[in-house]
């Protein structure tokens, strides 16, 4: 199996506690991460990893070639054949619907560059994160799975799914060896607190009001994201080439019940809940059939719900200097001492 992984979008929530979990479940691997360091990207993720021998940062951007070029490089100089994993991506939708062409870039254009890059390179596999978005929504019953259409509704999702095929295509049409992902919300350390289980703990922490899209009763399928990382493992060493995995955890919340849970847990009062106006194109729900890679890979979630969302809000509590400095902006200064700006 090989050795040197380029991870991209390694300095964000997911790509981090992926490279956390390599450090160590794979501690001989050589690791590469290519992130253009966007709001999201944040190396205060990753200190435990600076300084480590079988580990390089690549400060790049994926729509820029010659930056793809730069990891490539830095995994040729770690040795062992190369394998990928792609994390990068704009990844909030409210962003997107705000603005939807650095979605295209990124998320479209960018993975199209990096496809292209590793297949000129030889690499034996390549793992595409992507999500359930792109199933759309679902009504009040039934699950996505692999076999769901895609029917994405958001500038992000849309993206994603845009990804998704130009993959497929790969494999289709160049035999090039991609396997893609497909998971539900993810919850845990390091998750840039615009998404809705930080941004809540964050706010209810400081006594300010929660904002509660629409009614509230919106569902999403909550993972702890070490299980997401473990799912990725799993594919990356033993997924079937071509295939697309689904990846989730049979647990079902509304958002009113996710806001209700951190306040409680926080010993906060509800009166800080308020319902603020709906996410325009608001899918109702989300919920996922892993049956797949269940049955494939042997993967199932190791957290349950109920010990994983105090835990993640007893991160956030004792990392409140981490929270801090992403709200106040203080975890950019990396970049204004490197490039003045
Ligand atoms: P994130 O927004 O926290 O992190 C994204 C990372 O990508 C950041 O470090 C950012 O700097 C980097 N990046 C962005 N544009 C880049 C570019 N052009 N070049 C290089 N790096 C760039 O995202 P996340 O929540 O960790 O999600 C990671 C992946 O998982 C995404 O592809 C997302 O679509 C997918 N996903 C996320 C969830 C979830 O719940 N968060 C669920 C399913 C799938
Ligand atoms: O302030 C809020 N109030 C609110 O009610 C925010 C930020 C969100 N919400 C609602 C909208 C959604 O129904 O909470 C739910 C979750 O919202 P997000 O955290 O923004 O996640 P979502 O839109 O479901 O998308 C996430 O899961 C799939 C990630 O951001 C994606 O990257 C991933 O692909």
């Amino acid at each position: 199996m090989t050795k040197t992984l380029i991870v991209t979008g390694g300095a964000g929530f997911i790509g981090a506690n992926f490279l956390h979990l390599l450090r160590r479940e794979r501690p001989d691997w050589k690791l590469v991460n290519l992130d253009a360091l966007t709001y999201a990207g944040n190396l205060e993720n990753l200190t435990e990893l600076e300084g480590h021998p079988g580990y390089r940062f690549v400060h790049g951007d994926i729509t820029r070639p010659e930056d793809i070029e730069s990891a490539f490089t830095a995994a040729r100089e770690l040795g062992g054949g190369v394998s990928l994993v792609h994390f990068a991506a704009e990844s909030h939708v409210d962003r997107s619907i705000r603005s939807g062409l650095p979605f295209v870039q990124t998320n479209v254009v960018g993975t199209q560059l990096l496809l292209d890059a590793a297949r000129a390179h030889g690499v034996e596999r390549f793992v595409h994160v992507s999500t359930d978005e792109v199933y759309g929504s679902l009504g009040e019953s039934g699950y996505f799975t692999e076999e769901t259409p895609l029917a994405p509704n958001s500038p992000y999702s849309a993206s994603k799914a845009a990804s998704d095929m130009l993959v497929r295509a790969a494999v289709h049409t160049h035999g090039f060896p991609a396997l893609t992902t497909r998971c539900s919300n993810n919850y845990g350390p390091y998750q840039f607190p615009e998404k809705l289980i930080p941004l809540m703990i964050s706010k209810a922490q400081d006594g300010e009001p929660l904002p509660v899209y629409g009614d509230g009763k919106n569902v999403r399928d909550w993972l702890y994201v070490v299980d997401h990382c473990e799912a990725i493992l799993a594919v990356l060493e033993r997924g079937r080439v071509g295939e697309v995995y689904n990846i989730g955890g049979h647990n079902e919340y509304e958002n009113l019940a996710i806001v209700r849970r951190v306040l409680s847990e926080l010993g906060k009062s509800e009166d800080l809940i308020r319902f603020v106006k709906d996410r325009p194109g608001h899918d109702r729900r989300y919920a996922i059939d892993a049956s797949k890679i269940g049955r494939e890979l042997g993967w199932k979630p190791r957290h349950r719900f109920e010990e994983a969302l105090p835990l993640t809000i007893e991160w956030y509590r004792t990392h409140a200097s981490w929270l801090q400095r992403v709200r106040n902006g203080a975890y950019r200064e990396y970049l204004t001492r490197q490039y003045g700006g």
